[in-house]
């Protein structure tokens, strides 16, 4: 049996993966971090009672920013395979957090790498590191693909490319399989909530619900790829199977606006919307709605605003991958398209925000957070 150790278990991806893997048969160990409050929503159905014996998903406690805890860990697991999924991994958080993004996206990566080598695993154990389209930044070539100069944007994106950069360097000096993903944006109904796509289909099927009233953005007119998270976790186990380790662009070749998620988010609500003013003046009216999905709202209705607090101090515009050496040497094509995926997303939303419509109904006051991002 296979041993996979994930760090960002808990995380969107991480949740994938380690279903994924499990269901190849691996063996799973994954770092969760010590929370105030229970942080395993994404995990806890594939996660069994810790007291039952043989279980296949274990989790230990730890943090990309403690050496020595991801020493032991490592001692103790000896994974075939590590895949670095754990981050900071907000863009505009990182301008709020620069230190703390650096220390834990572009250090912990060092970390764990470090880690490998002092335990001797450098010639066994398989390495993954979750790069990203962000380093791309201030485009120099459309469609980006490997060989496309980076031009990060944000201090996420410079933490990763020191990321990447030390995983290509651990792969030249020590012959280590270590390679990186370099994704483009990906989502799910398990996205968090502060990312433009589940903002959108959590936000719009709350005001449908009528337990919102407005939704407040920020650059409606940001290009991007936006692909499904289990087509990108299938490649991410794929680049770890090859003979020898490369660096992989992943995404689907496909570019939409934040605009244009907006408006199929609507839709699949039964909502068309009419957009008029411009700039930071810019909203969105209900222009009809159909079905009774969408009860809370009424034409006129003005069901989106920007917010300039939701700018960036530097924003990464238009982003859009080439997805062909993943195609051509790994047969990797995404399956879900980003309409199918809003769908699922808006859907899921939806069951959510009736739920708490029905409890409102009854008396139950559910708070609904407003945390944004
Ligand atoms: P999420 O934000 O959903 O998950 C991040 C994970 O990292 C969570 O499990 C989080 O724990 C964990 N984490 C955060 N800080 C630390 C820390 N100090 N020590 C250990 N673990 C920590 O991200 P995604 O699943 O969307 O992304 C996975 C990885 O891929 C990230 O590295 C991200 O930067 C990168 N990426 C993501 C893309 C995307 O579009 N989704 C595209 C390209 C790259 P907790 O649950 O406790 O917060
Ligand atoms: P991104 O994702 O920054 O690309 O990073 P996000 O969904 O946060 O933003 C995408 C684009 O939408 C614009 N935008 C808004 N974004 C947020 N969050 N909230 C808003 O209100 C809003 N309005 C407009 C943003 O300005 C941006 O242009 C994600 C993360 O998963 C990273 O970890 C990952 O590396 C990259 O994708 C690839």
């Amino acid at each position: 049996m296979k041993t996979a150790l994930i760090t960002g278990i808990t995380g969107q991806d991480g949740s994938y993966l380690a279903e994924f893997l499990l269901e190849k048969g691996y063996a799973v160990h994954g770092i969760k971090r010590r929370a105030s409050l229970f942080n395993t929503a994404r995990i806890d159905h594939i996660y069994q009672d810790p007291h039952a014996n043989h279980q296949r998903l274990k989790l230990h406690y730890g943090d990309l920013t403690d050496s020595s805890n991801l020493t032991r860990i490592l001692s103790e697991v000896r994974p075939d395979e590590v895949y670095n999924l754990g981050a900071q991994s907000h863009v505009a958080v990182s301008f709020e957090a620069p230190e703390y993004t650096a220390d834990v996206d572009a250090i912990g990566t060092l970390r764990l790498l470090e880690a490998i080598r002092f335990l001797g695993l450098e010639k066994t154990t398989r390495f993954y590191q979750a790069s990203t389209s962000e380093l791309y930044g201030l485009v120099q070539e459309t469609p980006q693909r490997e060989t496309t100069p980076f031009h990060p944007r944000s201090p996420y994106a410079v933490a990763k490319l020191y990321a990447y950069w030390i995983c290509v360097n651990y792969r030249e000096a020590y012959g280590m399989y270590a390679c990186n993903g370099i994704l483009f944006n990906h989502e799910s109904p398990r996205r968090g909530e502060t990312f433009v796509t589940r903002k959108i289909t959590r936000g719009l099927a709350n005001i449908a619900q009528g337990l919102e009233d407005c939704l407040y953005m920020g650059n409606i007119d940001a290009l991007r790829d936006w692909g499904h998270a289990r087509d990108y976790v299938r490649m991410q186990w794929m680049m770890l199977q090859q003979e020898t380790p490369e660096d992989f662009v992943i995404a689907t070749g496909r570019q939409y606006s934040v605009r244009d998620f907006i408006r199929w988010t609507a839709e699949e609500l039964g909502i068309s919307l009419a957009f008029s003013g411009e700039g930071v003046n810019e909203i969105a009216t209900v222009a009809g709605v159909e079905g009774d999905r969408a009860p809370a709202v009424t034409p006129g209705d003005v069901v989106l605003r920007i917010d300039p607090r939701y700018f960036r101090p530097a924003e990464v515009e238009t982003l859009l991958g080439d997805p062909s050496k993943a195609r051509d040497k790994l047969g990797w094509v995404p399956e879900i398209t980003a309409q199918e995926m809003c769908a699922e997303m808006v859907a899921e939303d939806l069951r959510t925000a009736r739920r708490h419509a029905l409890l409102r109904e009854h008396g139950m006051e559910m708070p609904v957070s407003f945390e944004s991002g």
